[in-house]
């Protein structure tokens, strides 16, 4: 609580000399990155003067379904960062992720002001002028949230729920690396949720194209004992492969899910487990290597690989092989999940 008080009186503080404000999350935002950038907005118009401005934006694609559906229903109101200027903004607030991560959408010349994070502390973080990283948070949200109750700030129903289904995605209702801190702003802010907001959010209408590469999916999923690899070759989105993957970690006596796919030329890799010792992050680091960027947490993992030239189906191949010898999995034959 020191913290959030102490960072409370830094963002007044950075608030001050400013007039443009950029609020920054990942590209290819998940609920818990819109929900923080949103209440950090939030947090920021509450004390902001005549003349400045809080813009919250984030690069890539909003595309899951539900996601997008929270946007609407919520009506959180995001820029796309391509649509900006960044040398217009004489302040920059990045959440949910940090300088040095590269997913997102600032250049690495840049520096934000401020961050607000909870996956695991970089150095180039140290260099912000406020760095709240907490990694042991299931949530950013849960942070943001911190901050919004130690301002005193009325909950409102868009904010609450937002911020209730930020945490509740990202820690899969507090079932997945959930601290006290995660599980007791939970509860404050369940009882400012708008229910019939949220069902619609987690009900979200999904469009063909998602059935579609659900079927591609089961068609080509193959099980190596405990792990499910999936092939999703060209994807028409960039997060497909996370969402694929957090569906088939449901398959019984599954361990990992590892997907691979293509999209704008890059090899995307997610990695999702519910192992007693998950370590996700570590093994799509030692995975993706110097070949390209990757990170994540125990559970759940991401990484991108540039292809350049490369042919996309090799590159997929010596991935797929690299996780299995990483996994004890090397001369294990794979069996199709719709086989016999
Ligand atoms: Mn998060």
């Amino acid at each position: 609580m020191r913290t959030t008080t102490k960072g409370l009186e830094r963002l007044r503080a950075f608030l001050q000399e400013r007039r443009r404000i950029l609020v920054l999350t990942h590209n290819d935002p998940d609920p818990d990155a819109l929900a923080a950038a949103y209440g950090v907005s939030r947090l920021l118009r509450a004390y902001r003067r005549r003349g400045q401005h809080i813009v919250p934006a984030f690069g890539g694609l909003l595309a899951r379904a539900e996601n997008r559906e929270m946007v609407r229903v919520l009506r959180l109101r995001f820029r796309h960062v391509d649509r900006l200027d960044l040398d217009e903004f004489d302040g920059i607030v990045l959440v949910d992720t940090q300088p040095g991560v590269g997913n997102h959408a600032l250049p690495e010349e840049r520096l934000p002001e401020v961050v607000i994070d909870h996956h695991p502390r970089l150095r180039s973080t140290g260099r912000a002028l406020w760095a709240d990283v907490r990694p042991s948070y299931g949530a950013t949200s849960t942070i943001v949230a911190e901050y919004v109750a130690a301002a005193g700030l009325p909950w409102d129903e868009r904010l609450a729920t937002a911020l209730f289904y930020g945490i509740r995605t990202d820690t899969l209702g507090l079932a997945r690396g959930a601290t006290e801190q995660d599980a007791a702003m939970y509860l404050t802010l369940h009882a400012h949720v708008n229910r019939q907001a949220l069902a619609r959010i987690e009900r979200a209408p999904l469009p063909r194209r998602y059935f579609r590469a659900l079927a591609k999916a089961l068609e080509q999923a193959t099980i190596y004992h405990n792990v499910v690899i999936l092939d999703l070759g060209e994807m028409d989105r960039p997060d497909l492969g996370a969402e694929m993957a957090d569906l088939f970690l449901r398959l019984e006596r599954t361990e990992w899910v590892i997907s691979l796919g293509i999209y704008e030329a890059t090899l995307i890799v997610s990695v999702r487990t519910n192992t007693a010792d998950p370590k996700a992050g570590h093994l799509v680091r030692r995975a993706v290597g110097r070949r390209g960027r990757a990170g994540g947490h125990g559970t759940m993992a991401a990484g991108r690989i540039l292809l350049d030239h490369r042919d996309p189906d090799e590159e997929c191949r010596r991935l797929r092989h690299r996780f299995l010898e990483l996994l004890g999995l090397a001369n294990v034959r794979g069996r199709p999940l719709l086989g016999r």
